[in-house]
Formats: C-alpha cells, structure tokens, sequence
C-alpha cells in the first residue's frame, strides 16, 4: 500500500457538493482507501486572481495504484465531474492534485511530485497540515513552509469543521 495526499479545489457551481462528489468517487474506487478528508477553506484565488473564491480541501488515501494510475483516476473524476479546461489557473467545477506520493518524488511530463506549487500555497498547506499525523516524513517541509505564511493575508478561511471522512460525504438524498 502507498500513501498519497491530494489537493481538491473548486470555485464553480455548488462548491460544497463538488467537494462531496469527488470525495464519494474516490471512496468507491476499489484501490483506494480515502483515511482522511481536511476541514474545508474558503479561500482567495491565487495565480489568475479575477474569479470567484475556491473552497479547498485535503486528503489522505492508501491505494495499490502507482502515482501515474492515481493521476488517471483523478483526471476520471474532474471529467465526470464536467470540468471544462478553459485556460490554465482558470474558475473549475473541480481540481483534483497529487500533492506527494508515498515519499517518492516523480519528474515525467504529465507528472511532477511532489506537487512543483505546494509549498507557495497557502490553501494547500493549511488544509494538508491538518491531516498530515506527526510522525509522517514529510511533515517538518510542510511545517516550515506553513510558518512563513500569515495565514490570514493569504486569505484563507476555515469554512467548515470536517473531522472524519464519514461526516464529510453524508448519505445522498
Ligand atoms: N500534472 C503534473 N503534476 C501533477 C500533479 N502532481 N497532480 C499535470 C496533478 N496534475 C499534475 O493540470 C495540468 C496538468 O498538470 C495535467 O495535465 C497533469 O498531467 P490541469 O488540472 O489540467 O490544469 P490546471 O489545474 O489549470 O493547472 P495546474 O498547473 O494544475 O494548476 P494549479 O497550479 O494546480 O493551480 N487558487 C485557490 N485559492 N485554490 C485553488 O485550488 N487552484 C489553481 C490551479 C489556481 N489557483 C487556485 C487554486
Ligand atoms: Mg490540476
């Protein structure tokens, strides 16, 4: 089993529902075990800055998929999800990153972990910080980029309190 984090993002539509959505394709997939879903944040958008605000989460999953077939998946959801791929940075029903996978580090044309923009960004590391248990390897990196940001400036908000994957994807209807 490997361990993997994520970044979910989405600033179009019913962003709370994207979140579950996406969340809930995870869980079904038979190689993937999702073990921990952040609080969701509400936060500004950085890179292209004229659009609405994103909510963001992170996750944390044990899956027998190699990092290549975790991106496959991930680009499965945001297609069934009806992401539409406008221009780079743009608004998106929903974003799905590979932000590190199992310690290893991967530098191929579609894939680059760990994630090349994660320890810039502010609505990465507080939801990642969350999930990430004390005695992970790459928790200190994530810490000390963590410190130099003032979390607030950066615009990032706690949204809403999630604590277990359960209460994150409640039953549909
Ligand atoms: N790719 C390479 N490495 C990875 C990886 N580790 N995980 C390739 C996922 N994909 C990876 O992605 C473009 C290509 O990156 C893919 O074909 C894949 O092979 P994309 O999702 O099609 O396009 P994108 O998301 O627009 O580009 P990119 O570079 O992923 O954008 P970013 O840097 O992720 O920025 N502001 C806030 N507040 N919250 C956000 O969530 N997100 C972005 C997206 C910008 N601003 C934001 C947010
Ligand atoms: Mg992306």
């Amino acid at each position: 089993m490997k361990r993997a984090y994520l970044s979910i993002g989405t600033n179009i539509g019913e962003r709370e529902k994207n979140l579950q959505d996406a969340v809930r394709m995870l869980i079904a997939h038979e190689a993937i075990t999702v073990t921990a879903v952040s609080s969701i944040y509400e936060t500004a958008a950085v890179g292209f800055t004229e659009q609405a605000d994103f909510l963001n989460i992170a996750l944390r999953l044990e899956t027998t998929l190699s990092a290549q077939e975790l991106l496959l998946v991930c680009q499965q959801v945001e297609n069934d999800l009806g992401r539409v791929r406008e221009f780079r940075w743009g608004p998106r029903i929903i974003d799905l990153d590979i932000l590190l996978y199992n310690n290893e580090t991967s530098n191929t044309e579609t894939l680059i972990v760990p994630h090349p923009r994660m320890y810039e960004r502010a609505f990465v590391l507080v939801p990642l910080k969350e999930i990430m248990p004390e005695k992970c390897d790459m928790l200190e990196g994530v810490q000390n980029a963590y410190q130099t940001f003032d979390i607030e400036k950066e615009g990032v908000k706690l949204w809403k309190t999630i604590a277990t994957v359960d209460e994150f994807v409640p039953s549909e209807n």
